[in-house]
């Protein structure tokens, strides 16, 4: 057997609706040719993100009913804090809307300007949440990271001496906390292996600063650590995900990630001095301490499905999809990243389309041919999604890596919706050549990708040096 059929089995369905090519290159159109404008009622398989997607389990979906609606000291608000105490260890535990929202209360709380926060590499709203504070963003992720056709079993560890040098060069002083994002998404959804995490940890260590974990996809770095680390394979995942969290001081998570939710994130710390302050602002931008931006029902939907998201015969599954698919694409020639990391399979947008240069947006040219030709919703991340000018010398700075994700939601689609986005991609690139770089009309000052407008270029604006295979 190739790898698990899925351990689940459907209950309840939602019909997809088929829209045809007149209609989606209509849409697009309108849309500005980004795919965030897109009606989702209007795509067949939605791989924009694996972000509040999932879909819950009956027992989910029966925890909602026990929801306890009450605005102080909700008894889910209790099963929800003793469950992240249990897997996290961290003592203060504050619920949130979601992920971003524990990042913004942490840095608005403990960086001041020009501070430099390191991280693998940081997702966009980290990233945008530290330069709101007017601190620095800093990816240290090893070389291996940057490369996506080199094979290592932990391409998302944070190189150690490239952080020693930062921190020896800006000292505590100047760097509130040292940041690890499991898995690391920006960079392919890589693991970080727990030999790696010590490494940090001591690093952290002698120079007094605190580390934090991004751990919005937790369980499935856990997952990679059982099968890759030596050493780790008798261990449970929870065990794992106990010691990993053990060298860290605190973590943001994002729940619609590895919290199987829609909806829900928290931040969970040991400072208490920190708690404090960061409470007291979530009352005052985001709500009282026992619910902070959430229903009771939430709460409770988000601690059953941090137990479930634990499941072994699960994590074999999910992670089997998706590195089905990076098989399925990689065996017909098409440029990824490997190895597949744990959520998405990412497309290497250079070489998928040599003969688009960055400043056209190859990755983006990619996402929009994927919706008109096939229904199907990637997500760039790339140029549109982190290029930007250079504030001391006025260049644009482009990314290392054009990536194109193709992002799976959790429990949500078939191996025959998997298989139909394979056949797909593989039909789009050998047909790679038709493809236009494009430019943009209209962008937001930050997080830009969310809402820019672009337009095509024309034939003759685009370089063509592709080589016919
Ligand atoms: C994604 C979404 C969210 C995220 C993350 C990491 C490592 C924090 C957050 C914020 C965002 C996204 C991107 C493209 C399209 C749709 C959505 N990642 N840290 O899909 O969490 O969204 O709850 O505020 O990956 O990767 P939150």
């Amino acid at each position: 057997m190739r790898f698990p059929a899925e351990p689940f089995r459907i209950k309840v369905v939602e019909p997809l609706r088929r829209v045809d090519r007149e209609e989606r290159e209509k849409l697009i159109r309108e849309a500005g040719l980004n795919i965030f404008a897109v009606p989702a009622d209007s795509i067949y398989v939605d791989l924009l993100t694996d972000s509040g997607t999932s879909a819950m389990s009956d027992r989910q979906w029966a925890g909602l009913m026990v929801g306890d609606e009450s605005y102080a000291g909700s008894r889910n608000f209790f099963h929800f804090e003793s469950t992240v105490r249990e897997i996290f260890g961290y003592r203060h535990v504050i619920p949130t809307h979601q992920g971003r929202m524990a990042e913004n209360l942490l840095f608005s709380t403990v960086l001041k300007a020009g501070d430099t926060v390191p991280n693998n590499i940081h997702f966009d709203t980290t990233r945008a949440n530290i330069e709101h504070q007017s601190a620095e963003a800093v990816d240290l992720v090893i070389d291996e990271g940057l490369d996506p056709t080199v094979i290592h079993p932990f391409k998302g560890n944070l190189d150690p001496q490239k952080l020693d040098r930062v921190l020896g060069e800006l000292g505590k002083g100047r760097v509130p906390l040292v940041m690890i994002t499991v898995t690391n998404n920006s960079g392919g959804g890589q693991p970080v292996s727990l030999a790696n995490i010590r490494a940090v940890r001591e690093v952290c260590t002698r120079h007094g600063v605190p580390l934090f974990f991004d751990a919005c996809r937790f369980a499935e770095n856990c997952w990679f650590i059982k099968e890759r680390e030596p050493g780790q394979s008798e261990r449970s995942i929870l065990e794992i995900a106990r010691e990993m969290f053990s060298y860290g001081d605190g973590c943001t998570m994002s729940a619609k990630k590895d919290g199987l939710v829609n909806i829900g994130g928290f931040l969970a710390l040991n400072n208490a001095e920190w708690a404090e302050r960061i409470t007291n602002l979530l009352i005052l931008v985001e709500g009282f301490p026992t619910y902070g931006g959430l229903a009771g029902r939430d709460l409770e939907g988000m601690a059953i499905g941090l137990r479930e998201v634990l499941d072994e015969d699960y994590l074999c599954f999910r992670i089997g999809q998706v590195t089905h698919l990076g098989d399925l694409l990689d065996q017909a020639g098409v440029p990824i990243v490997k190895p597949v990391g744990g959520h998405a399979v990412y497309l290497d947008a250079r070489r998928f389309l040599p003969n688009v240069p960055q400043p056209q947006y190859p990755g983006q040219a990619l996402v929009v041919a994927l919706y008109r030709e096939f229904g199907i919703r990637a997500v760039e991340v790339g140029s549109l999604m982190f290029a930007h000018r250079d504030p001391r010398t006025g260049q644009m700075v482009y990314p290392r890596l054009e990536l194109v994700r193709l992002a799976i939601p959790r429990r949500v689609y078939t191996t025959e919706h998997i298989r139909y986005v394979a056949e797909s991609v593989i039909a789009l690139y050998r047909e790679r050549e038709r493809l236009r770089g494009m430019r943009i009309t209209y962008e937001a000052p930050v997080l830009r990708h969310f809402t820019a407008r672009l337009e095509e270029l024309n034939e003759s604006e685009t370089a063509h040096t592709v080589q016919k295979t």
